[in-house]
C-alpha cells in the first residue's frame, strides 16, 4: 500500500458491502451441485424449489448442519492438536513443556480406565494422550465424556439417537448428509447437527480443556488487567493472538528469559510486554494473569497504536487484513501454523519439537523490530480495568466450599433460597454489526442487576472485563442486593470468567455440578438457567449454542438467525425442539428484550422446581400491618 491509499478498516469494509445479500442472509441460497446455484424466493411467485426439487427447508437445514460441522471442525481440531501434544510431551519430544497438573492428570487417567499402577507420570500421560486422540476416530459407541453428564441427560441422548459416536465420524456424517440429493429431511439433519454439536461439547471442546489444563495447569483465581492501556510505550510489546495455547505459553515463558529481556534493555526498551488477544488472550490470562489487550474487533486497531513489534497468530478468528494493515505501521503479523496461512504475513513454523527456539525467535525478531516504531504514529489509549480470572469448575468447588470442603452446596442453596436467581452463560464473538462490546455489556448488567450469577468465556468475556464486571470490587456494585451478598460473602465478583470458547466445556461441566450436588432437579434442563451469544460471528458460536440446546439450555443468539428462510426449522428450534431435549433457541436483538426472555425462563423452571416462593419477597403496607396486630 503507497502512502497516498487509505487504510480500510473492518467497519469501512463492512459499509461497502452494503446491502448484504437477502438470500444470503435467510441462508436460502444452494451451491450444494451445479446444477445450481439456486435460489428459493421468498416473494410470491418467485421459484419455490432448487434444481433438484429441494425447498427452503432443506435448504436452509443443509446451511446450518455444514455451519455447525464447521464450527465443531474448529474446536475439535484445536482439541487434538492438544492431545498430540501431551502424547509428545510425554514421551520427552517436546523439549520446554511439562506437565503442570499432575492431580488432573490422574483424575483423567482412572476416568479412562487406564491402569496407573506402579506408572510413572510420562506412561500414564502418553496413556492418557493416545485415549483422548482416540476420541476423534472413534467408531462405534459413545464418546466417553458423555458419561459426565447427569444420568437423565444420558438417556434423553440415547432415546433420541444422539449421542455422539466419534468426533471425526459426527463432522464426516454431517458434511455427507448435506451432499446433494442425500438427508432431505430438515427434522432428520438437524438430528446430526445435535450429534455433531454434541461432538464438540462433550467430546472435542471438553478434550481440548482438560488436556490444557494438565499440560498448563487448571485455572485457579489470578488477578489480570484489560484493554489497550495494558501495552506499554517503552516496552517491546507482542500481541499473542488466536487460539491453541501451545504457542503462545512459550512465548510467555520465553520473554521471561533474563538474556532476552537484556537483549530489549541493549535496544532501548525497558523490557517485554506480552498481551493476549481473541481466546489465545483467555487462555494466557486464565493461568499466568497475561493482560487482555482486546477481543476479536480490536486486533486491527491494536495494530494502528502503532506500539506493536509483533503480533504473533496460530488458528481461528484472525483477519485476512492484519498483514495489509501492518504494512502501515512497522507492526511484524507472524503466522505459525501449516493450517493457517496470510499472504502477506512472515510465517514461522512452529512445532512443539522446536517451540522454545521459535518462541525465542520470534521475541527476538520483535525486539529488533522495536527500533522500526515511529515515536510519532504511536497513539496507546489509556484505558484499563482490573480484573479476577481463572475459574474452572473445579476451582469453584473450593472457593464455595472452602479448602478442606469441596463442594457446590453454597451455590445451590442460595439458589433454593432465591439470592442467586439463576445461572447465565453469556459468551460468543463480537460483530461489526452492532456497536463494539454493549449488547454483551447492557443484557449482562441487567443480568447481575437482577441477581442471576453469569458464566462468561471468549470474547463475550474480555467485553465484560472491560466494563468492570469482573473486578472484585467495582464488579459488585452492579449486582443486585441477593447476588452481592452471596458474592461479597464468598469473595467472587458477580461475572465469572471461565477460559476461552472450547472451555465452554467447563460451564457444562459446572452445570453438571450443580445438578449433582441435588435440590435443584436431576438434569440440566431443570435448572434456573439461560445460556445467550448476543454478538455472535463466527461458524463455532452456532455448535456452542447447538450443544447448550442439546444439553438442555434456553440459548438466545443476537445480531441474525440463521434459519429465518425456513419457517418450519424456525418453528422447530424455537419452539418443538424443547420437547425432546428440554432446552430450545431463540433469537433477540435487543439486549434488555434478550435479558427479559432469559430472566422469564429462569424464574418458570424456579416455579416448577417449587423454589419461585423463596424469591418474593413480601413487602407489608399499613392495612396488612394493622391486620397482623
Ligand atoms: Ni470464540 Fe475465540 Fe472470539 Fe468468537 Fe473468535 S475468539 S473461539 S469465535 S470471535 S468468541
Ligand atoms: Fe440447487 Fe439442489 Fe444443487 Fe442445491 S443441491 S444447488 S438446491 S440443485
Amino acid at each position: 500500500m503507497n502512502s497516498e491509499e487509505k487504510l480500510i478498516l473492518l467497519d469501512e469494509r463492512l459499509k461497502l458491502q452494503q446491502p448484504q445479500c437477502g438470500f444470503g442472509i435467510l441462508e436460502i441460497c444452494c451451491r450444494n451441485c451445479v446444477m445450481g446455484p439456486c435460489r428459493i424466493s421468498p416473494f410470491d411467485g418467485g421459484p419455490k424449489l432448487g434444481v433438484c426439487g429441494a425447498n427452503e427447508d432443506t435448504i436452509v437445514a443443509r446451511n446450518l448442519l455444514r455451519k455447525i460441522a464447521v464450527g465443531t471442525s474448529a474446536h475439535s481440531d484445536h482439541g487434538r492438536a492438544v492431545a498430540e501434544a501431551l502424547i509428545k510431551v510425554a514421551r520427552k519430544e517436546a523439549p520446554g513443556y511439562e506437565i503442570k497438573d499432575e492431580f488432573k492428570l490422574i483424575k483423567l487417567a482412572l476416568e479412562l480406565g487406564i491402569d496407573i499402577k506402579d506408572k510413572k507420570t510420562e506412561e500414564i500421560a502418553e496413556k492418557v494422550g493416545e485415549v483422548c486422540l482416540s476420541q476423534f476416530g472413534n467408531q462405534e459407541g459413545e464418546l466417553i465424556f458423555t458419561k459426565r453428564a447427569p444420568l437423565k441427560r444420558q438417556k434423553i441422548w440415547k432415546e433420541l439417537g444422539i449421542t455422539p459416536r466419534g468426533v471425526d465420524r459426527e463432522v464426516v456424517e454431517a458434511l455427507h448428509r448435506t451432499h446433494m440429493g442425500t438427508d432431505q429431511d430438515y427434522i432428520n439433519l438437524m438430528k446430526q447437527a445435535q450429534r455433531c454439536a454434541l461432538s464438540d461439547g462433550w467430546g472435542g471442546s471438553m478434550i481440548a480443556t482438560d488436556l490444557t489444563d494438565v499440560l498448563f495447569g487448571t485455572p485457579e483465581p489470578i488477578l489480570g488487567q484489560v484493554n489497550f492501556g495494558v501495552l506499554k510505550e517503552d516496552y517491546v510489546n507482542i500481541i499473542v493472538h488466536g487460539h491453541e495455547p501451545l504457542l503462545s505459553e512459550m512465548i510467555v515463558i520465553a520473554s521471561e528469559d533474563p538474556e532476552l529481556i537484556n537483549l530489549a534493555k541493549e535496544k532501548g526498551a525497558k523490557g517485554i510486554n506480552i498481551g493476549g488477544i481473541c481466546c489465545t488472550a483467555n487462555e494466557v490470562l486464565m493461568r499466568h494473569g497475561i493482560s487482555i489487550i482486546g477481543n476479536f474487533l480490536n486486533q486491527e486497531m491494536a495494530i494502528t497504536t502503532g506500539a506493536v513489534e509483533v503480533m504473533v497468530v496460530d488458528i481461528q478468528c484472525i483477519m485476512a487484513s492484519l498483514p495489509e494493515i501492518s504494512s502501515c505501521f512497522h507492526t511484524k503479523i507472524i503466522t505459525t501454523s501449516e493450517k493457517a496461512k496470510i499472504p502477506g504475513a512472515i510465517h514461522i513454523h512452529f512445532t512443539e519439537e522446536n517451540a522454545l527456539e521459535k518462541a525465542k525467535e520470534i521475541i527476538k525478531m520483535a525486539i529488533e523490530n522495536y527500533k522500526n516504531r515511529k515515536k510519532e504514529n504511536v497513539l496507546i489509549p489509556e484505558n484499563k480495568m482490573d480484573l479476577v480470572a481463572g475459574f474452572s469448575y473445579e476451582s469453584i468447588y473450593y472457593i464455595l466450599g472452602g479448602r478442606f470442603r469441596a463442594t457446590y452446596r453454597p451455590l445451590n442453596d442460595n439458589i433454593i433460597n432465591g439470592k442467586i436467581r439463576g445461572i447465565a452463560g453469556v459468551v460468543g464473538c463480537n460483530n461489526p454489526k452492532v456497536v463494539h462490546d454493549q449488547i454483551h455489556i447492557k443484557l449482562v448488567s441487567k443480568l447481575i442487576e437482577n441477581d442471576v450469577l453469569v458464566l462468561q468465556t471468549g470474547c463475550s468475556a474480555v467485553a465484560c472485563a472491560k466494563a468492570g464486571f469482573m473486578d472484585s470490587v467495582k464488579g459488585l456494585n452492579y449486582a443486585g442486593k441477593g447476588l452481592r451478598e452471596v458474592c461479597e460473602a464468598v469473595g467472587i465478583p458477580p461475572v465469572i470468567h471461565m477460559g476461552s470458547c472450547v472451555d465452554n466445556s467447563r460451564i457444562l461441566l459446572a452445570a453438571t455440578c450443580v445438578v449433582k450436588e441435588g435440590g435443584l432437579g436431576d438434569d440440566i434442563s431443570e435448572l434456573p438457567a439461560a445460556g445467550a451469544a448476543p454478538e455472535w460471528m463466527s461458524e463455532k458460536a452456532l455448535s456452542i449454542g447447538q450443544y447448550f440446546v442439546s444439553s438442555g439450555v434456553f440459548v438466545v443468539f443476537g445480531i441474525t438467525w440463521p434459519t429465518f428462510g425456513s419457517k418450519n426449522l424456525t418453528k422447530y428450534l424455537f419452539e418443538d425442539i424443547e420437547k425432546e431435549v428440554g432446552g430450545k433457541w431463540a433469537f433477540e436483538n435487543d439486549p434488555d428484550k434478550m435479558a427479559d426472555l432469559m430472566l422469564k425462563h429462569i424464574d418458570e423452571k424456579r416455579k416448577k422446581l417449587g423454589i419461585d416462593k423463596a424469591r418474593e419477597r413480601v413487602l407489608y403496607d399499613m392495612a396488612m400491618r394493622r391486620e397482623l396486630e
